[in-house]
């Protein structure tokens, strides 16, 4: 596919930081994308170059490039800008600008073939030979309590997630907003409305003073829906992000004051696991510790998520799959920086029987790119925040579209 015209410009995120979007033109399509950002990023994601830099060195180097091309995949695009930036961290074009062009490529492609998004995506994750249609859609992790570097309070988990049990998306996402509904107004009762804001993922900031309360609260409301329905509607989880409250040179973990060695983290992590019947746990030790992970990895009827442990990328994915360090990944394209490396990734997941959760990221734009992506990998899960802002609401929204279009199959 001949490209006609290529733009890249500034935009701003949830956070009102500025971020870049894409634009692609064919003869006879167009198509966009933003990029989102991390706050608790690890240390081995791809370089993100500043916006107005990315812009520049696009107008400079890159757009003509592209436009002098013929690109019939989205590998040759995608290895085309890797090897035009030629370092190993995608730091001189920026990994946020190779995804943005990536990421509206596949939009460009998926119209010229006539595909949804979800569809095209699925056909090069598989392969045309394993071509399987998607036909259901992956569980959404609603985030609706934000503590860590998401929001200013005391608790040092940086998530706090409910997962609706609903066979369809769409009763699912009615039940997780009226959940959240409720939850807002017990914050309101227990601690006054001028106590609680939102994070930066839509989710209740409040005062609680441990992270065993911001549980109890979730329970709570969890076994009033049982006894409403008569049915178990939620399971817990939780991302406890816990590279931002450990101590690199103690080799500890700081929670409410005290330090904690990785076997009391474990012992920890144990108790809320058995007291909140946790589905999942995500980077319950910091971005290094394979060996932490993959003790509290034998743990039963929980998954254990890796997310900065293996940052979207292969070499640390093969590192956690040799250690047995998790059972999950998260996969977030803006760590890795293209959509096939992404692709890449989740086939090596998908291989060692890993179930995949695709992320967004704590700084969002309205693209909902990752909508599409969870559905065209049958991802088991898809974390996009709180059923409420419209950065978040976005994604939500294209999964019940695409819940519509995949029951019409
Ligand atoms: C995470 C993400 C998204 P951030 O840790 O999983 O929830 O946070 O985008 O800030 O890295
Ligand atoms: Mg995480």
């Amino acid at each position: 596919m001949r490209l006609s015209d290529a733009t890249v410009k500034i935009i701003f995120d949830s956070r009102r930081q500025e971020t870049l979007t894409a634009e692609l033109f064919s003869e006879n399509f167009s198509a966009c994308a933003s990029i989102p950002s991390g706050k608790s990023r690890s240390s081995f994601e791809a370089f993100v170059l500043a916006p107005h830099r990315a812009v520049e060195i696009f107008n400079k180097e890159v757009k003509s490039e592209l436009l002098s091309k013929d690109f019939l995949f989205q590998e040759d695009f995608d290895n085309f800008l890797i090897k035009l930036d030629g370092t190993n961290n995608k730091s001189r074009l920026g990994g946020n600008l190779i995804l943005s062009l990536s990421l509206a490529f596949a939009r460009l492609k998926a119209k010229a073939e006539g595909l949804e998004l979800f569809d095209y995506i699925n056909k090069l994750y598989r392969g045309s030979l394993h071509y399987l249609p998607p036909s259901f859609i992956p569980k959404p992790i609603f985030n609706v309590i934000n503590g860590g570097a998401h929001a200013k309070n005391k608790l040092e988990f940086q998530e706090f997630q409910i997962i609706p049990q609903h066979s369809s998306f769409k009763d699912g996402f009615e039940a997780a907003r009226k959940f959240y509904k409720e939850l807002g107004e017990n914050l309101n009762k227990e601690f006054g409305k001028e106590e609680i804001s939102l994070g930066d993922e839509g989710g209740y900031s409040t005062p609680f003073r441990s992270n065993d309360e911001a549980f109890q609260e979730l329970k709570q409301i969890s076994s009033k829906f049982f006894w409403r329905t008569g049915s178990f509607s939620f399971h817990l989880s939780c991302d406890a992000a816990a590279n931002s409250f450990f101590i690199k040179s103690e080799n500890k973990y700081k929670i409410n004051e005290e330090k904690f060695s990785p076997e009391e983290l474990y012992l920890y992590h144990e108790h809320l696991i058995h007291k909140y019947s946790l589905i999942a746990l995500e980077d319950p030790f910091c971005e290094n510790a394979f060996s932490d992970f993959s003790k509290i990895n034998k743990q039963k009827g929980v998954y254990i998520i890796a997310d900065d442990l293996t940052s979207t990328n292969p070499s640390r994915l093969k590192m956690a799959i040799n250690s047995a360090s998790a059972d999950a990944l998260i996969i977030k394209p803006n760590q890795i920086g293209s959509l096939s490396e992404t692709l890449e990734v989740a086939r090596l997941a998908h291989k060692s029987g890993w179930q995949l959760i695709v992320s967004h990221r704590s700084g969002e734009t309205e693209d909902d790119f990752i909508a599409d992506l969870a559905v065209g990998l049958s991802a088991w899960g898809i974390k996009a925040g709180a059923p409420a802002t419209p950065e978040r609401l976005s994604k939500y929204h294209r999964l019940l579209e695409i819940e519509k279009i995949i029951s019409r199959l």
